[in-house]
């Protein structure tokens, strides 16, 4: 029965990622393996982050998750793994899908971790409880069974992604859930049974699952993940957060937190670490990287003055931004030799700073299944002089790939011709490649893009830019300008560096 929701979930996953969504990354903590659904904890001077692991291979389109790891640090930028300190063979009434747990320490100062985990027993998903000595364990199952099963009363209809919080009258607080079902219940303060009902809280705006509670100068927040077309593309999840008076609610919206990312699955967890709060989250931003391979990352994160949360800035990792210049290719039509009908041409002058070759997420243009050389191009209604080119190449990990090479050419007014003095079209993944030539000016620009064998090719990005401008700032000629740059300095170039923090449009002020 779990396996086969498993697929379904899968299934429509799968359908999400034709459309995609997302921002620049932030470093992980690891690229030695696949880490997701962070939860953070402090003891003494040491961050501890529990995380999921992501085994799913290339192009895997399910999770593979089979155990959870510890990574500590003392500064919030290097961390070292622990290990797996907890896995499914910990729980001898379950059987898959290690996925996201918290780890909160009980009155008799043990250290109690519930995961999500798919049980053997009827229904799907349930919520099991572990529980050591220390942060680093070693961890035992608690109970025996599960604290949370689709036969508890009032459950979610998916009950995964527990959180637990500590009140400072010392009861324990416990929500989770998805499929838009969060739930909540006291804890017992064995840590291990339910006090009370399963309450459905309130005022919590388009909760999808991954709640995260703290509590902070006597309000209590709850952070999680959305996917509402307000914050994020479909398929694709935001972090909202809302507010209370009281641990188990109603609770008041506050907004967005954390702007989509990579990987369709967003997932928080907020904390203070030596007088610094973090987000940490996960993406698919590393190399190899997808929404079955994510990875933990962490950034800081500001308070207003009135208690409410700035937007997280998921700074960059790697990725070096757009070259200088301005570019012309806003303001140019687009036509290719062939896209794929579920694909995005429009994506390849749209501006958008992808994340990594495989983020999809503002669209992409791809050619799948055609294969050799194929092209794109640009028309300007009237010449323009150009001498570069930047070119963030696509690659899905599946049909879509790197090409073997490429070839920028102009039209000479009767033909398109090779530019003159053109440098190595690069191919590498994960940036922009610039290719520069001697200044053409031509009211049509082309790419001939061949691909490698058995592999089509795509396109995220392809910028054209108006010759001598490669020492001005980035910008783009805004769409309907006619293809008639800007100048820097005139107020109106929509500079593509968007790092500065920016705070949240619908910020609430705290009563
Ligand atoms: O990692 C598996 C599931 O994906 C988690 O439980 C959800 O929060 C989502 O991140």
């Amino acid at each position: 029965m779990g396996r086969r929701w498993a697929t379904v979930l899968a299934g429509a996953l799968l359908l999400i990622l034709a459309t995609a969504g997302p921002a620049p990354a932030a470093a992980p903590i690891t690229t030695a393996i696949y880490t997701a659904d962070p939860a953070a904890l402090v003891v003494d001077d040491t961050l501890y982050l529990y995380t999921g692991h992501d085994e799913a291979p290339t192009g895997g389109t399910n999770f593979v998750m089979r155990d959870w790891h510890v990574y500590t640090s003392t500064d919030a930028t290097t961390f070292t793994d622990r290990g797996a300190k907890l896995s499914i063979p910990n729980f001898s009434w379950a059987g898959a899908d290690a996925w996201a747990g918290e780890v909160e320490r009980g009155a008799d100062g043990r250290y109690y971790w519930y995961v999500s985990i798919n049980g053997n027993g009827p229904g799907w998903m349930n919520i099991g409880v572990a529980v050591g000595d220390s942060p680093l364990g070693p961890f035992t199952d608690a109970k025996g069974g599960p604290l949370i099963s689709d036969s508890t009363p009032n459950s979610s209809p998916l009950n995964i992604d527990p959180t637990v919080f500590t009140d400072d009258d010392g009861q324990v607080y416990m929500y989770w859930g998805s499929y838009y079902g969060l739930r909540a219940a006291k804890l017992n303060p064995d840590m291990t049974s339910i006090n009370g009902s399963v309450i459905t809280p309130s005022g919590v705006t388009n909760f999808w699952e991954a709640p995260w509670m703290f509590k902070r100068n006597g309000v209590y927040y709850l952070a999680y993940a959305a996917n509402d077309s307000g914050c994020s593309q479909p398929g694709y999840a935001c972090v909202r957060y809302a507010t209370a008076s009281n641990p188990l609610g109603p609770w008041t919206h506050r907004g967005v937190v954390l702007d989509q990312v990579t990987s369709t699955t967003n997932h928080p967890a907020i904390i203070e670490f030596k007088g610094q709060w973090y987000m940490v989250y996960h993406n698919a931003s590393s190399p190899g990287g997808g929404d079955f391979r994510r990875s933990v990352t962490l950034d800081k994160l500001y308070w207003n003055a009135d208690g409410t949360m700035q937007k997280v800035v998921q700074t960059t990792g790697g990725n070096s931004g757009p070259p200088p210049g301005v570019n012309l290719a806003a303001g140019a039509t687009a036509s290719t030799s062939y896209v794929s009908p579920w694909e995005t041409l429009g994506a390849i002058n749209d501006g958008f700073v992808p994340a990594g070759s495989a983020d999809r997420s503002h669209g992409a243009y791809g050619n799948w299944n055609h294969q050799g050389t194929e092209w794109i191009e640009y028309r300007w209604p009237t010449a323009r002089s150009i001498d570069r080119t930047a070119t963030y190449w696509f690659d899905d990990d599946q049909g879509i790939d790197l090409p073997a090479s490429c070839q920028v050419q102009y039209w000479s007014g009767s033909a398109y011709v090779n530019v003159p003095g053109q440098s190595a079209c690069g191919v590498a993944a994960d940036t922009y490649n610039v290719t520069t030539f001697t200044p053409v000016s031509t009211t049509r620009l082309r790419l001939n893009i061949t691909s490698r064998p058995g592999f089509s090719t795509g396109v995220l990005e392809w910028m054209a830019f108006q010759a001598g401008t490669a020492s001005t700032a980035s910008s783009t000629t805004p769409t309907g300008e006619a293809g008639v740059p800007r100048t820097a300095g005139a107020g109106t170039i929509r500079a593509t560096d968007s790092s500065a923090p920016a705070p949240d449009a619908d910020r609430i002020t705290l009563s």
